[in-house]
């Protein structure tokens, strides 16, 4: 190739970030450009440092599709929209996760607009601590007004997430050395404005995120450590406050079956409920792993709802080890589908929210190196096998 041209193709790589041009490197370890590939050209990983864009069907290296614009991969062949399969299971959604950036992608928007296929949104990044309430008393919600408005225009309800984590949280938060005082009033201060300038909008809050660790010990993050477990009822109470009819839940990972972090977690409600703290409902997250969802998940659910609140997975993904082969492909439409089942057979478990739809926006990729294809659209926004796996949950 001659140096004007490799010029040329460089030229192009930012607009084509969307779709990498023939031969062009689609992603591997660290990879962060664009993932698919134009049309007549398929993603495939030649080992987990380096996938390029090779012609549909002549693909060597591993030899396994990542990700294809000719539809060489498995697809779904299920034409039922999701919120509708919910609907008819009796649920109150089934939604996604989705984030301001991905909000340029008018194909991408397309479909999750769509509410028959998705009822509900949660704004993955935009209403946290770090976007909200960047420095202390000084508020922005353009980007969570976007979704907001996004959702008021679908007719989709809006799941707000989250008032107190301790992750994304500004400095001015974590650095302050805020006596037990003061730190209960920025959280009720913050809790208070956040939830109250979304109120009418929000069919739930997560108002407290991932309180504890996977021992089912109390997380020791700024919040615990000045104010013991007390931060979780100051934000309860504050989030009420600020809006009555929004229901109020708690939400964490690692309590999708039975165990330690569980039983906490049923502690935890108990003791609220027992405090006449104002508490709604459980989230349970749901970041699983191809071939291994917990056998005990439909029983954990049922113990959550019989402290009478109800239940909602609320950012589910089941990842796998790239490549994608067929074989993970078809146990993850397995694993959607009993998912998806477990939260049918149980009443109190209103819905279910996968954390984005497509795999071109999973957080997976660039957490866990080497793992992803966690989502039922692949980057190209093709149905995969899990959409059917999904939509014969609902249907069991
Ligand atoms: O999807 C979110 C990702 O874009 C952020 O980089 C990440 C930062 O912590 O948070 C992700 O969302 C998390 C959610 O807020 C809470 N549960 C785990 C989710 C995945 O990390």
């Amino acid at each position: 190739m001659s140096f004007k041209t490799l010029v040329a193709i460089l030229c192009l790589v930012p607009v084509a970030l969307a779709q990498q041009p023939a031969w062009a490197q689609c992603g591997g370890q660290g990879w962060t450009g664009g993932t698919t590939c134009v049309a007549g050209y398929s993603c495939v990983a030649q080992n987990s440092y380096y996938s390029q864009c090779l012609p549909t069907g002549t693909g060597t290296g591993s030899g396994t599709v990542t990700s294809t614009s000719g539809g060489s991969s498995p697809s779904a062949t299920s034409t039922t929209p999701l919120n509708t399969a919910a609907k008819a299971a009796g649920k109150k959604y089934f939604g996604s996760a989705t984030d301001n950036p991905e909000l340029s992608d008018s194909a991408y928007v397309k479909i999750l607009s769509d509410s028959t296929m998705f009822g509900q949104i949660t704004p993955g990044n935009s209403m946290k601590w770090d976007a909200t309430e960047p420095s202390r008393g000084t508020f922005t919600f353009t980007q969570g007004d976007q979704i907001a408005n996004l959702t008021k225009a679908n007719g989709q309800l809006l799941r707000g997430h989250n008032c107190v984590w301790h992750n994304q949280l500004p400095s001015w938060v974590t650095s302050g050395n805020f006596n037990a005082a003061t730190l209960s009033s920025i959280i009720t201060t913050h809790c208070g404005t956040v939830v109250g300038h979304y109120k009418g909008q929000i069919y739930s809050w997560d108002v407290v995120n991932e309180p504890f660790n996977d021992d089912g010990t109390f997380r020791q993050d700024v919040f615990y450590n000045t104010l013991g477990q007390d931060y979780i009822s100051i934000a309860l109470n504050a989030a009420r406050a600020a809006d009555p009819n929004a229901k109020l839940y708690i939400n964490d990972y690692n309590i999708e079956g039975t165990g330690a972090k569980s039983t906490a977690m049923v502690n935890l409600v108990k003791s609220l409920k027992a405090a006449n703290v104002p508490i709604d409902g459980i989230g349970v997250q749901a970041h699983l792993i191809v071939g291994q969802v917990p056998s005990t998940l439909e029983a954990n659910l049922r113990q959550f709802t019989a402290l009478g609140v109800e239940v909602a997975i609320t950012e589910l993904d089941i990842r796998m080890t790239l490549p994608a082969t067929d074989a993970l492909l078809a146990q993850q439409k397995k694993d959607y589908q009993t998912v998806i089942a477990a939260c049918r057979a149980v009443s109190g478990c209103i819905g279910v929210t996968i954390w984005d739809y497509t795999d071109k926006y999973s957080w997976v990729p660039s957490t866990f190196s080497g793992q992803g294809a966690a989502l039922p659209w692949d980057a190209n926004l093709n149905k995969k096998p899990a959409y059917d796996g999904i939509v014969a949950g609902f249907a069991s």
